[in-house]
This record gives C-alpha cells, sequence and structure tokens, in this order.
C-alpha cells in the first residue's frame, strides 16, 4: 500500500461540486491499485474571505508544503473582486510553491464534437506550457488621481532571464519526449517593445541548445487564429503567463469544452507539492445546480497520479474518462448532453469498477 497525504482545497462555486467527484474517482482508482489517499481539507476559498478576512491563512504555505500534492477546485464568487480572489488563493499558492510550471493539455477527446465545422476527428493534441511565477500578472503598479479627469492605472510585467529561460526549456524538454517534436512560441513582441523581445531572444537562445526540436514563433493574436483554423498541427506551446491564460482558454473551447481541461502547477524539482486544478473558474452561473462538467477535475486527478508517479493509475482514469465520453447520455451540457455532474462521475466510476 502507497498512501499520499493530499491537500483538498474545493474552493468556491463549481470547485465544491467537481472536487468531490475527482476524489470519487481517485479513491475507485487507489482501491484497483493500492494507493491510500490522506485528503487533507481546506475551507481557503472567497467564503472564507467574507467570514475571516482572508482567504487563506497567514501560514498557508508552510501549512502545504509537507503535502504530496494538491487538489484545488476553482476560485472566484459574485462581490469578490476577481483580482481579490486570485491574488488572495491561487496566485500566493503557486508562488510560495514554486509552480513555475503551468501544464495544459489540449486533446480532443474520442466522441467529442469539435464546434470548429469540418475538424471533427481532428487529432488536437497539445500542450500549453504556461509561465506561472511572473510576467503580466504582475503587482507593480498602481492608481492615480482617483475620481479626477487625470485618473490613471498602471502595471509593470516582469520578465525574467531566470524565470523565461527555465520554462523554454521546460517547453522544449517535453517536447523532446514527444514525437511532432515541435515547440511554437507565442509572442507579441511588434507591440511590446521591452519584454516581448526579450522573449523572443531567449526563445532563440534555448532553441539552440535542441536542434532536434523544430521551432516557429507567432504574434498571439494570429497565434488565436491558427488554433481555431489548425489546432492539430499544434504540438508545444510556450507561453507567457497571459498569453499562456487565454491560449488554454480557446484550445479547450476548440476540443469540445472547458469544462474538460485541466491543468497542473507543477514544481519540477520537487522541493514543494504541485497543484493540479481544472482551468475552468467557479462558474457562479451554475454553481449548485449540479449541472458542473467534472471532467476537468478528475482529468487534472489523473495529471496528479501521474505526477505522484503513479502511471497505471493516471492512465487507467483517462480510459475511464474517454468511455464515459463516448456516451451521449452521460454527458453534461456544456457537451450538448442531459446529465448532471453525479451522471457524468457515476459513467467513469463505472468503467473502474470491477
Ligand atoms: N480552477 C482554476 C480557477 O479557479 N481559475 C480561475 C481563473 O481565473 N484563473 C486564472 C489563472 O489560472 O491564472
Amino acid at each position: 500500500m502507497k498512501s499520499y497525504d493530499i491537500a483538498r482545497i474545493p474552493g468556491d462555486g463549481i470547485g465544491q461540486e467537481v472536487t468531490p467527484a475527482a476524489c470519487a474517482v481517485l479513491e475507485a482508482v487507489g482501491k484497483r491499485h493500492g494507493i491510500v489517499f490522506r485528503w487533507r481539507p481546506f475551507d481557503w476559498s472567497c467564503a472564507r474571505l467574507k467570514a475571516e478576512g482572508a482567504m487563506m491563512p497567514q501560514d498557508g504555505i508552510s501549512q502545504l508544503s509537507g503535502m504530496d500534492a494538491i487538489l484545488l477546485g476553482a476560485v472566484g464568487f459574485p462581490g469578490v473582486a476577481d483580482h481579490e480572489s486570485l491574488w488572495g488563493l491561487l496566485i500566493p499558492l503557486r508562488r510560495g510553491l514554486q509552480q513555475y510550471v503551468n501544464l495544459r493539455p489540449v486533446r480532443l477527446m474520442p466522441g467529442i464534437q469539435s464546434p470548429l465545422v469540418g475538424r471533427s476527428g481532428a487529432d488536437i493534441d497539445f500542450l500549453i506550457v504556461r509561465e506561472n511565477s511572473e510576467g503580466e500578472y504582475s503587482d507593480i503598479g498602481g492608481r492615480f488621481a482617483d475620481g479626477t479627469p487625470a485618473e490613471a492605472a498602471f502595471q509593470t510585467s516582469v520578465f525574467t532571464r531566470a524565470a523565461t529561460d527555465r520554462i523554454m526549456r521546460y517547453a522544449f524538454d517535453l517536447a523532446g519526449k514527444r514525437s511532432a517534436k515541435h515547440v511554437t512560441s507565442a509572442t507579441k513582441s511588434n507591440g511590446m517593445k521591452h519584454t516581448m523581445p526579450f522573449w523572443d531572444e531567449r526563445f532563440a537562445a534555448i532553441s539552440a541548445e535542441y536542434p532536434d526540436i523544430a521551432t516557429s514563433q507567432y504574434h498571439i493574436d494570429i497565434l488565436t487564429a491558427h488554433f481555431v483554423s489548425h489546432p492539430d498541427w499544434f504540438d508545444v506551446v510556450v507561453a507567457s503567463n497571459l498569453f499562456g491564460d487565454i491560449l488554454s482558454d480557446l484550445g479547450p473551447a476548440i476540443a469540445g469544452s472547458i469544462g474538460i481541461a485541466p491543468s497542473a502547477n507543477i514544481n519540477p524539482e520537487r522541493d514543494y507539492p504541485s497543484m493540479f486544478e481544472p482551468v475552468h473558474g467557479s462558474a457562479p452561473d451554475i454553481a449548485g445546480k449540479g449541472i458542473a462538467n467534472p471532467v476537468a477535475a478528475i482529468w487534472s486527478g489523473a495529471m496528479m497520479l501521474d505526477h505522484l508517479g503513479e502511471k497505471d493509475a493516471a492512465s487507467d482514469v483517462e480510459a475511464a474518462m474517454e468511455k464515459a465520453l463516448l456516451r451521449s447520455d452521460c454527458l453534461t451540457p456544456d457537451l450538448g448532453g442531459p446529465a448532471d455532474t453525479k451522471g457524468m462521475t457515476r459513467a467513469v466510476l463505472d468503467n473502474l469498477s470491477g
């Protein structure tokens, strides 16, 4: 028997609905593979912010440091400004635990119809490697002359050589393990005259270390168009924090629904636990209705198993999920189906029983 301490942070909105679904699937696959999960629940959320004045306690990072991994649902709640919820929990965790890689796979699953006309059955299978520690997500800036005609807001992006190089090397190393061996860089060096030319220079320098990997580079605007017109062309896409965030909502939308998109916030050195969360947010419009798609959370759980070295268990979860997605009666409304969160979860669990 192997056992893992897993911090369980459902967070807000549909995070409260999809996280239990992922845990149920992990429990089921754990039974098959002799894995015990010791769940450590944390109520860190916007609800905690309202009740106690902070989404997480001051020693939150040290409370999590000894965990093997973290499973997170979603953050954000009506009445709490979006930047407060992101900077109150997600960003401090990613940075405090040095999870500088945000890995977001995009795959068109069997049975899922891509909304792109004529592209159903396309072989969409690529990875977005998003820089997760700096870039445009910066707290350097401020607001001035509030309420006056001179009112202004400023925000400074930060791109360090150390963080830029390490995310690019991560992307190239990943591409080296795949058959297409191709890294595409998202840039905007025509409009952003300091940070993005620097990003391009580092991309050129790091790519020189990997002569066997093909490279492409596109401005983010035309890159989004390429995502839509030929998503099956991409292999590994490396992007800054903001561009990676945008691309990783667009990618899954092309591959069926953001409701199935998983993500891993990884500390590659394993000095700290990595964190696994759906790409989607708390979706207050459907929260409490029981119809949220649990697949993104379940797939994030599979990524967690893979990270923990439980490769067979991870493959079993992915296979169970893919088989469930083939059943149109089990699909949630975001995928055009009639099922609810529990129905979809049951379908995945059925594929793991026996
Ligand atoms: N489950 C992830 C979540 O709550 N996402 C909300 C969001 O806006 N995330 C932005 C980000 O990933 O930086």
